[in-house]
């Protein structure tokens, strides 16, 4: 099995706005490994407690997915996990600061990993990036797989026997995730790029149609798949959270949409309740990345303070 190869989905993925039109040259291609755990080791890299390790970012949702997955699951004595400093220079993430060293090969740059991996690593160097003791490499820098994995090949050593991905939900999962990647996932970076007002405000009517389809399938229905949270109520959060961060206001009122998302939002309150959401999410590094990342977004760099007790307001008791 090829575990890297030159794609451009990453670049879609991560900055749609770099990403060609269909049918030309990509504009930009980043390298991506796509190596994955199984439980019965057929990929060649099997799940094993104290094995694997996940490079992640507070800042960055695609990275974020491994943190929330791995509390649901309980896995935090099964996969180590730590975070790169909050801000990059122009060579990448760096290890230090609030967030320490590295704990796992005492690099000082995320990049190290990648070259250890692939020699003169020519892509960025990207969160989240799991990390394989045995063979002293990276075995992925996917969020998508390195999630899924997470979410079903370490149940042998799950502490809260969670199931994230339920066999016969399986084909409606990836197709909602997929729905999700475009619109949603994206949305944030799709809007926070766009320069063109004109294109600023149809990304907008996008994801409020989206947000619209979400409210109905959440009134009445507490998380996505029903009465457990599932993976792609992950995927969907993050980008909630961040969203909302942005544009404060979004989900509950704003001047577009003074009714607000009430179900939505109750949904995405209801999560940040559970510590797998709240102890893995940073508002005010989120808020910087913004004003760093984000020039369309907040053309002044300062993204809106954001009152945090709203997030802790609940519409109902969470029952157990
Ligand atoms: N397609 C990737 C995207 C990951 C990604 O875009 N990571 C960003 C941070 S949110 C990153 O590490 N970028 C490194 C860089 O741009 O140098 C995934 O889903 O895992």
């Amino acid at each position: 099995m090829t575990e890297h190869q030159l794609v451009d989905a990453g670049a879609c993925e991560a900055q749609p706005e770099s990403c060609a039109p269909a049918g030309a040259a990509p504009a930009r291609e980043v390298e991506k490994l796509r190596g994955r755990i199984t439980a019965d080791g057929s990929s060649g890299y099997p799940a094993e407690p104290g094995r694997y390790h996940v490079y992640v970012s507070w800042g960055c949702s695609w990275s974020s997915r491994a943190a929330v997955v791995r509390r649901l699951k309980g896995l935090e004595e099964v996969v180590s996990l730590s975070y790169v400093d909050d801000s990059t220079d122009e060579r990448g993430w760096i290890f230090g600061g609030a967030s320490g060293p590295d704990p796992v090969n005492g690099f000082s740059r995320l990049r190290e990993a990648y070259e250890a991996t692939v020699p003169h690593w020519p892509g960025r160097a990207s969160v989240p990036a799991l990390w394989d003791r045995v063979t002293g490499r990276l075995v992925s820098n996917e969020s998508g797989g390195i999630s899924l994995d997470l979410s079903t090949q370490f149940d042998a050593w799950s502490s809260t026997g969670a199931d994230l991905y339920p066999e016969p939900l399986r084909p409606r999962i990836d197709a909602f995730n997929a729905w999700l990647h475009h619109d949603i996932n994206n949305g944030l970076h799709r809007v926070g790029h766009q320069a063109d007002p004109v294109e600023h405000a149809r990304f907008f009517t996008i994801l409020f149609d989206r947000f619209d389809e979400l409210e109905r399938r959440l009134t009445g229905s507490r998380y996505l798949f029903g009465a457990e949270v599932t993976e792609p109520d992950v995927r969907l959060w993050l980008s909630l959270v961040r969203l909302d961060t942005a544009y404060p206001g979004l989900l509950a009122t704003s001047l577009d949409r003074p009714e607000g998302f009430p179900a939505l939002w109750a949904y995405a309150r209801d999560l940040y309740r559970l510590p797998a959401f709240r102890e893995t999410t940073n508002f005010a590094v989120i808020r910087q990345n913004f004003a760093d990342n984000f020039d369309q977004l907040h053309p002044e760099r300062v993204v809106p303070a954001q009152s945090l007790q709203s997030w802790t307001e609940s519409q109902w008791e969470i029952a157990g």
